[in-house]
């Protein structure tokens, strides 16, 4: 059989926050759970140690479901609908409230988990990415007698690694590309693993409604159904011409290649970055000694500009660092780790000062820098008072010479 030019892989976590939660409510396990209440429903412990939880019935309020269990959906319950509307199908559900800092943190949890077996990710969200198994070793071997062998077995690996890494489950699509695999990881959910080829598009794509492409929302699909095409095959059966008299040259034209599978998009890997810093030569070279106030003006305004590049970036850190240029071209840098990541100028400020405490200034200098690293996303960032407030000290009296 011939092999794709690429294999692309699309993942998708398992009904994702509620199986976060039965993580740390495993007695819920096979429990229509809805998740979407507010704090005072979660779950209290009895003195006996047995647990009392809120049932949808008891719910009343605007709010909605943000994701529910298999047994839940079984009942009619779905993400976005109204949690009123869903007590009416399952009175009994129990109802958890959201805890998104743990969602994060499994989000990590699982993508660092992919990144071991195939490091190619695209990242699409809290609970999905793309991975190009394209390079990944083996992908193309046959196993037995079938030639997808080696492809099906990397998916395996992906799952497996994902699983002992979170506790949970996950479905996943292997196709040539973007626009299949995230038709396919739909095909067998939850905890599924399905590959396409191009030649599968007729029996496995065809049949299904145009809006599961992705790409076809409700208008285009409310459109392409009073045209009287329902189904992807329909679309492909199609003449383009038609097509693109109906809905324009860009999207009649995307409109058919996607009902045959056509999709060349690259998947966009992007890296965190690992730090950010900030470095200025100066124009002569400056004296510790003579040129103190200058030095902490510039020192002052590179510690802003690195604060100004987290908040713009959104990330905080933890780990300070400054470089200082001799002359004669000899470098010296040192780190300082502080416990909580920072983001302010002021923080930065502090933390620089406690490394320069611990540089010698025998020589004329000709540049400084300051970078941040050991990064973090600044949402999840505890928010804290800033160091000048906590600390009693004026930040400059903690500095050695500037
Ligand atoms: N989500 C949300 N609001 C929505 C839909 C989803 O907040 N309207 C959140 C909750 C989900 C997560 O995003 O757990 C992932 O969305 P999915 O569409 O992938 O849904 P699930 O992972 O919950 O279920 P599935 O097994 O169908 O992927
Ligand atoms: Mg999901």
């Amino acid at each position: 059989m011939l092999q794709p030019p690429r294999w692309i892989a699309h993942l998708d976590m398992d009904a994702f926050y509620a199986s976060v939660e039965l993580l740390r409510y495993p007695q819920l396990k096979g429990q229509a759970v809805v998740i979407g209440g507010r704090r005072a429903d979660a779950p209290q412990q009895l003195a006996d140690g047995s647990w009392t939880y809120a049932r949808l019935r008891d719910y009343t309020g605007r709010g909605v479901v943000t994701t529910s269990t298999y047994a839940a959906r079984d009942l009619g319950v779905f993400s976005a609908m109204g949690l009123m509307k869903a007590a009416l199908r399952a009175p009994d559900a129990i109802l958890l409230p959201a805890d998104f800092d743990s969602y994060r943190k499994y989000s990590r949890l699982f993508k660092a988990a992919v990144a071991e077996v195939a490091p190619v990710i695209e990242d699409r969200g809290i609970d999905e990415i793309y991975i190009d198994l394209t390079d990944v070793p083996g992908v193309r071997d046959a196993v037995g007698h079938d030639p997808l062998g080696g492809v099906k077995a990397v998916a395996r690996e992906i799952k497996n690694s994902v699983g002992r890494a979170t506790g949970l489950t996950c479905s996943i699509g292997v196709t040539p590309n973007k626009l299949l695999s995230k038709i396919a990881s739909e095909l067998d959910k939850p905890d599924g693993i399905s590959v396409l080829t191009l030649d599968d598009i007729p029996t496995r794509v065809w049949p299904l409604a145009v809006r599961k492409i992705n790409g076809i929302g409700p208008k285009a699909g409310d459109k392409l159904v009073k045209l009287g095409l329902e189904t992807v095959g329909d679309i492909a059966a199609a003449d383009p011409r038609w097509l693109i008299e109906q809905f324009g040259d860009s999207y009649g034209h995307w409109l058919y290649n996607a009902s045959h599978g056509r999709d060349n998009r690259p998947v966009v890997t992007f890296s965190e970055p690992v730090s950010i810093s900030r470095e200025t030569t100066f124009e002569r070279d400056l004296s510790a000694r003579h040129d103190r106030a200058l030095l902490g003006q510039i020192m002052d305004d590179l510690c802003q500009r690195l604060a100004d590049d987290l908040a713009r970036k959104r990330y905080a850190g933890k780990t300070v660092g400054i470089k200082l240029r001799f002359e004669g071209f000899v470098t010296v840098t040192r780190d300082q780790t502080v416990k909580a990541a920072i983001s302010s100028a002021a923080d930065i400020r502090h933390a620089v000062g406690l490394c320069l405490k611990r540089v010698k200034f025998d020589k004329r200098l000709r540049l400084m820098g300051v970078r941040i690293g050991n990064l973090v996303h600044a949402s999840e960032v505890q928010p804290a008072a800033p160091a000048r407030e906590r600390t009693s000290e004026p930040a400059r009296e903690n500095l050695s010479l500037f």
